[in-house]
Order: structure tokens, then C-alpha cells, then sequence
């Protein structure tokens, strides 16, 4: 194995590339952004990951890492892209389509095509027929099973955004190959970099796997998050309940928050909803209380203000402060954000009002730039604001224990310095 080609270069296609470059390997990155494949080649990077500039600089600089907007001959090809889920929440799997049309032309006898995408059940083996119909010249595995001439994979992504470089290399990788060959090819590839165990499977097997992964984890935040608001309505601390019960050897109860955010928790169980609309209500009932919680958390903000102002406070010296509008702590991804949503259904409702504190941002991003919101120091912020919303629990917030004075409220969605 001497070349491997990435097909999109974002938050899982990059931190691979680099992986395998830093391995010595040479590694072809396709993107269809002129600005991404102009940054990468200049050892720049167009997201923010934990010592990825780092090693992105690394492997351009040594020559084992190249961007390129067009698809080009490799002894094996990585999807990366994007699966995203249209307005009626189907999944999207037309960047699947774009890349196998894209790497098609290339493909030669021997070709290993892995898929990491997060995808339905199904999709590998549809990637298998589009590549068909592309290269009619070619076998494929659902036309010669182990005598193919191509070998296809689905290898799902599992990596924790905030810790890529380190988790891409040890965590354990499920490996769904179409045919034995597939799997035995899949396994050769990753084992060139991956530290954790490659365990084969099925091809839907290994879909299905990535898709229960996510949605196990949003099931059991919409699990904290109603118990949140049930704590809330009887006045009890539910973090207090959640470190008490965790005491249990049988529980584990996860954080609520203010939502759940991120292009694949909560998009990934609305996958295996469309999949089976009849027998997925634990999985839908989960979504729905996690879409929920943003709104909840603005209501709360609204009877804080009621509250401020019965007490003489006039609307008008009324100052809201929303503390991080990341999708979670610690990172500057804005994707699907809930903390983003409550900042911009405030900034809408209450103008001039609102300020904004995240260390992880030098500007506000769009749709907030054109509201009356303002960024503001943490410090500046606190002195400034009789409400303070407390949304991501940034490493910042955590270091400080502000003392807040009788007139201001905290709305701590996040226990950190709400709780006892
Ligand atoms: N969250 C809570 N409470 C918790 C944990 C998380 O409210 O106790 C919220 C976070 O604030 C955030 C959202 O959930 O808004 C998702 O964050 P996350 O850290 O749980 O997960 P992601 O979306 O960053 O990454 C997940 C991971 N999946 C699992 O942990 C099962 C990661 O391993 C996957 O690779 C990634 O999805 C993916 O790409 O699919």
C-alpha cells in the first residue's frame, strides 16, 4: 500500500489524511473547496482540532500530504463526506454519490474503497452499485464476491471531536467488508495506523453499529435532560441526583445541558428512524426531548426577566449575558449548536440586550453579527449583566467561581456553578 486518497478533507477526511501521512505514507487529499485544498497546501488548517496544525504543517512540509481538487490514481480510496439529513429529516447520501463519481475514472484492479462516512444501512453496498455503473469494465463485489476487482468497506468514523488525534489511533475500529477479501484488504489499510483492535464484520452490520454508537449516547442525554427539567420544576438539584445515583454500581447517568448539538448525535438516530418510522419510538421520543431543551432553556430566561422586572428592574436596564454558543465545551464548531439557537432566539427577542462570551471565537458568527448582540469578556460580561445564561462548560468558565450579587440570575445549564 503506497498511496491512499482521502475524498474530502473536514473534520474526519484531514485529521486521517494526516494520520497516514505521518506514517510516511503518500497521501492524496480531494477536496472540492479551492480555499481547503489552497490551506492545506500551504500547511494551514480550515478547522480547529487539537494538534492537528501541528501535524498537518508536518506532512505537507516532509511531501507525504498533497490537496487536490480532483480525484487521482491510489492503491486505496477513503470517503469522508458529509451525510447530511435533508429538511424532512431523511439522510443526505448524494456527497457518497459525488465522490464515487468523482474517484470512479481512477479506479484500478486491486483498488480498496473504504467508506467512513456515517451512513443508513445500505449505503456501502449502494456505493458499490454506483461505482459499477460508473466503471461497467470493472467487478465489483456484489458481482464477483471475493474474485472482485475492486474491494469495498464500510469503516465507520468514531472519533470524539476535541480529541482526534489521539482517538483516530487508539480507539477500536469496526471493520464491514462486502466480502472476507474486502474486510482482510480494510483490516491490511488500517492496521497500517491503528493502534486498537480491527473488528471485522458484516457490511450492514457495520453501519448499523456507528448509527446505535450515536444514538445510544442521545438517548441516554435526552434521559438527563428530562430529568433536568423535572428537578428544576421540584426544586432539586439534579446534579446532586445524577453524582448520588452514579454511585450506583448499575448506573451512569450523563450530563444534561442545553441541548444536544454536533453533525452526528444529533443527526446519526434519524437515520435508523427513517429507517424503521414504525418501530423507533424510544429513538424519536429521545430526539424530541433533546430538540426541545433549547426552548426551555429561552422560557427559562424569559421568567428571569419577568421576575427581574416585578422586582423594579426596568426592561430597559435589563442585560442578558449568554455564556458559550459552541456546539460543546472547549472547541469553536458552531454545527447544529443549541447554545447557538438560545443566542439567537434571545438576540432576536431581547435587542440590544444580549452579550455574548466564547473564548473560542474572535467574531460572532453570522446570523449573531447581524443582531445587536455583542462579544464580550467573561469579566465584562459578569460585571455587566443581571442574567447570566451559562451554555457550554468551556474549561474558561470552569477556572472561576464568580460571586454574583442578590439582583443578578444565574440560569447554569450545566451545573457547573449552579451546583452545590
Ligand atoms: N452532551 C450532553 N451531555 C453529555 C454528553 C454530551 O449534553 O453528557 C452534548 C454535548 O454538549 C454536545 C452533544 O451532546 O452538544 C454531542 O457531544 P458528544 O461529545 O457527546 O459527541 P460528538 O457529537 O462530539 O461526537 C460523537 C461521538 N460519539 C459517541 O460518543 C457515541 C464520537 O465518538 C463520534 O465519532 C462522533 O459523534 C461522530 O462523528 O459520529
Amino acid at each position: 500500500m503506497n498511496t491512499i486518497s482521502i475524498i474530502g478533507l473536514g473534520y474526519i477526511g484531514l485529521p486521517t489524511a494526516t494520520m497516514f501521512a505521518s506514517r510516511r505514507l503518500r497521501v492524496i487529499g480531494v477536496d472540492v473547496s479551492p480555499y481547503v485544498v489552497d490551506t492545506i497546501n500551504r500547511g494551514n488548517i480550515h478547522i480547529v482540532e487539537p494538534e492537528l496544525d501541528i501535524l498537518v504543517q508536518a506532512a505537507v512540509g516532509a511531501g507525504y500530504l498533497r490537496a487536490t481538487l480532483h480525484a487521482e490514481a491510489a492503491d486505496a480510496f477513503i470517503i469522508a463526506v458529509p451525510t447530511p439529513l435533508t429538511g424532512d429529516k431523511k439522510p443526505d447520501v448524494s456527497y457518497i454519490e459525488a465522490a464515487a463519481r468523482s474517484i470512479a475514472p481512477v479506479l484500478k484492479l486491486g483498488n480498496v474503497v473504504i467508506l467512513e462516512s456515517t451512513s443508513p444501512v445500505g449505503t456501502t453496498e449502494r456505493l458499490a452499485e454506483w461505482l459499477a455503473e460508473f466503471r461497467p469494465d470493472l467487478s465489483f463485489p456484489h458481482q464477483r464476491g471475493d474474485a472482485s476487482d475492486i474491494r469495498i468497506a464500510h469503516c465507520p468514523e468514531r472519533v470524539l471531536p476535541g480529541r482526534v488525534a489521539h482517538e483516530l489511533v487508539a480507539n477500536d475500529r469496526i471493520i464491514g467488508g462486502m466480502t472476507r477479501t474486502c474486510s482482510e484488504a480494510a483490516v491490511a489499510l488500517y492496521k497500517l495506523v491503528v493502534q486498537g483492535d480491527c473488528i471485522v464484520t458484516d457490511v450492514r452490520t457495520a453501519e448499523m453499529c456507528k448509527l446505535a454508537e450515536n444514538s445510544f449516547r442521545d438517548v441516554n442525554i435526552a434521559y438527563a435532560n428530562e430529568l433536568s427539567i423535572i428537578c428544576d420544576q421540584q426544586g432539586i438539584d439534579v446534579w446532586e441526583v445524577i453524582r448520588l445515583a452514579n454511585r450506583h454500581p448499575r448506573v451512569n447517568i450523563l450530563q444534561p445541558g442545553c441541548g444536544v448539538g454536533g453533525h452526528c448525535i444529533a443527526v446519526d438516530p434519524w437515520f435508523i428512524v427513517d429507517s424503521a418510522p414504525a418501530d423507533t419510538q424510544l429513538i424519536r421520543a429521545a430526539r424530541h426531548v433533546n430538540d426541545s431543551k433549547p426552548a426551555w432553556v429561552s422560557l427559562k430566561v424569559d421568567r428571569a426577566v419577568e421576575e427581574l422586572t416585578r422586582s423594579g428592574v426596568a426592561l430597559e436596564d435589563i442585560r442578558i449575558a449568554c455564556l458559550g454558543i459552541t456546539y460543546k465545551a472547549d472547541i469553536d464548531d458552531l454545527r447544529e449548536s443549541p447554545a447557538l439557537e438560545i443566542a439567537e432566539d434571545l438576540a432576536r427577542r431581547y435587542d440590544q440586550k444580549i452579550a455574548i462570551v466564547e473564548p473560542n471565537l474572535q467574531v460572532l458568527p453570522d446570523h449573531l453579527e447581524q443582531t445587536n448582540a455583542t462579544l464580550l469578556t467573561l469579566d465584562d460580561a459578569i460585571a455587566q449583566s443581571n442574567i447570566l445564561v451559562l451554555l457550554v462548560e468551556h474549561a474558561e468558565f470552569k477556572r472561576v467561581r464568580p460571586e454574583l450579587n442578590r439582583r443578578q440570575k444565574l440560569i447554569d445549564t450545566r451545573g457547573i456553578w449552579g451546583a452545590k
